[in-house]
């Protein structure tokens, strides 16, 4: 199962200014960063991934809406558009693929309107504050779902 898992991981918006500005909350990392750490781990571990970043609410729609039938699973960091995005959310709803939630930030020790995700609800979980671990952690957790509902078929 491993072989043929595909993940798109999905960035939404600011998150290109990574390492740019605030390393007190994100790190000093970059984005190129952010996208060769997730590459390199699936590259190991055998999985397929596409990651795609964008600040606009209307493309990681399309992004979204893309991964169906193409993707077996999609990790998603919605920036801002977690706090408030019903959009995104019915996208998440609507493609009914596995997705896990991950913010850089602890956003429930943040500022109030960041604990609050509208978003969450359309996914598996949530992992948040863990860096960008969390990604990896989220790709895992996709990847021992599939193959133990692949073993269960079988
Ligand atoms: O902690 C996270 O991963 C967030 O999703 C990051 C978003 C923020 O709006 C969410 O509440 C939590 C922000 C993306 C990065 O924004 C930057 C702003 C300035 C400098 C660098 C990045």
């Amino acid at each position: 199962m491993a072989e043929n898992l595909k993940i798109m991981v999905l960035n939404g918006p600011n998150l290109n200014m990574l390492g740019i500005r605030e390393p007190g909350v994100y790190g000093n990392r970059t984005y190129t960063d952010l996208e060769n750490y997730i590459e390199g781990y699936c590259k190991k571990k055998g999985i397929e991934v596409t990651v795609l970043q964008s600040n606009c609410e209307g493309e990681l729609i399309d992004f979204i809406h893309h991964a169906l039938g193409n993707y077996d699973g999609i990790v998603i960091n919605p920036g801002a558009y977690t706090h408030y995005s019903y959009a995104i959310h019915d996208a998440l709803s609507s493609v009914n693929i596995p997705a896990i939630e991950v913010h850089i930030s602890n956003i429930h020790k943040r500022e109030e309107f960041r604990h609050k995700s509208v978003t969450v609800p359309a996914c598996v979980g949530q992992i948040a504050g863990l860096g960008f671990r969390g990604y990896l952690l989220a790709i895992d957790y996709l990847l021992e779902e599939a193959t133990s509902r692949a073993e269960n078929q079988a």
